[in-house]
């Protein structure tokens, strides 16, 4: 029996180490000691000393995340035309003026269309937008009846009575808690979001559904993921921004939570028209420090969701202390520009020291370029942010989006553009 026994171990010795790197370690203690590169030097070794150098050394680091982590997006050969689908000028009892604009994405004879929903303060000349996309649909970021229902492919979900990938009335107002629309036009902002399966629904199909299927079809081990995706479309409703005089397309917020998180940062990295960006919950592949290897992990990202970042970034499944850029680095792409990284006490999972760390690390980049970074290296109490220009907080509760973090990214926001409080 014991043999048999020991016999059996032997034979799941492999298959226990090939798990064993995706085994989430929740215990400081246990996450290794690892060199974090510099993001201040070269990769010839050299120092950054002037912001000129800065330049030079951020397209190094932005050209490493294209190639190893989020992939490369493809030449754009095809047309982009919005329509005004819908107008409402007393949406929000009164508060805001509502429209829905219809973005075709057009290449030959194939079509993709995004729709965006948008909530601005009848006054909206200097309004910042917050844009953020939406995890189920339009209809569920609000009550109000008329709010169009996507006809894309939606996941399951049984809150929301979805059970065929097709949303429903069912789902009205379902994610209204972290959208307080009212609260965030009566404070002077204004919001646009979109559902991010308009762009490329969130499933591992070969990139043969949404916006990807509109671009040359060649891939190889750079070519771009759904992240990538979601950031390019968000760059393309910014340039519907600049065409609409009710939006003030240089005070434009580039939200996002946890997937659409890693999103937002991607996507004000690679567009520094965005203004300002808000990282809530990213976590792995977002604002957490991959080499702390704590939660959620490369490989066991890169397997949960493989369609997500480029292919070369497998080869660091388990061994991310090979990777020549970490998450810091995403959040010194944005410098000088504002950005605000918040975690949650139990979302272990995204690892919130590692969220915070990275703020950290990303700081020297704000201080070379005369800016603030984050005021202080120790880690604040819950509900206490720390603001610079990078600013961060943790909240007690879960990986969610609450009107807390809406508040502080809102008085982040009021400060950095002087409004009226
Ligand atoms: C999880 C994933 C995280 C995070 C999250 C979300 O399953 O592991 O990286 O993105 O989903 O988007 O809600």
């Amino acid at each position: 029996m014991q043999k048999l026994v020991s016999l059996l171990f032997l034979l799941a010795l492999p298959w226990i180490s090939i798990a064993q790197p995706f085994v989430a370690n929740y215990d400081e203690s246990k996450v290794p000691v690892f060199t974090l590169p510099d993001v201040l030097v070269f990769n010839d070794g050299s120092r950054v000393v002037t912001k000129k150098d800065w330049d030079k050394r951020r397209s190094e680091i932005y050209s490493i995340f294209e190639k190893d982590v989020f992939g490369v997006v493809p030449e754009w050969k095809g047309q982009v035309k919005s329509t005004i689908v819908s107008h409402c000028v007393d949406a929000l009892d009164g508060i805001a003026k509502r429209k829905e604009v219809r973005l075709d994405f057009m290449n030959g004879d194939q079509k993709v269309s995004v729709m965006v929903l948008i909530y601005l303060p009848q006054n909206s000349k200097n309004a910042p937008v917050f844009l953020s996309y939406n995890f189920d649909g339009n209809h569920t970021t609000t009550m109000e009846p008329d709010v169009l229902i996507p006809d894309s492919w939606v996941s399951n979900n049984k809150a929301f009575g979805i059970s065929d990938n097709r949303a429903s009335e069912k789902g009205r107002g379902g994610a209204a808690s972290r959208w307080p629309m009212k609260e965030i036009v009566s404070r002077g902002f204004g919001v646009a979001t979109v559902y991010y399966g308009d762009v490329d629904p969130d499933f591992d199909d070969g990139f043969k559904n949404g916006i990807q299927q509109l671009f040359d079809s060649k891939r190889d081990s750079t070519s771009w993921g759904s992240i990538a995706a979601w950031s390019w479309v968000a760059s393309r409703i910014m340039d519907y921004f600049e065409t609409d005089k009710d939006v003030n397309a240089k005070r434009v917020i580039m939200m996002g939570h946890s997937r659409l998180g890693k999103t937002s940062l991607w996507a004000g990295a690679s567009d520094q028209r965005f203004a300002m960006v808000v990282s809530n919950n990213s976590g792995c592949g977002g604002a957490a420090l991959s080499m702390r290897k704590f939660g959620e992990t490369v490989g066991r990202i890169n397997t949960a969701f493989p369609h997500w970042f480029c292919d070369n970034y497998k080869k660091y499944n388990g061994k991310e202390e090979l990777m020549p850029v970490d998450q810091h680095e995403l959040l010194a792409l944005i410098a000088p520009r504002p950005v605000y990284v918040a975690s949650a006490e139990e979302d272990l999972w995204a690892d919130p020291r590692g969220e915070f760390l990275s703020c950290v690390y990303a700081s020297p980049v704000y201080e070379l370029l005369g800016m603030k970074g984050l005021p202080s290296k120790v880690m604040p109490a819950a509900s206490n942010p720390l603001i610079g220009t990078i600013a961060y907080h943790i909240r007690p509760g879960k990986h969610d989006v609450t009107l807390y973090d809406w508040q502080c990214y809102m008085d982040f926001a009021t400060d950095y553009f002087k409004l009226k409080k």
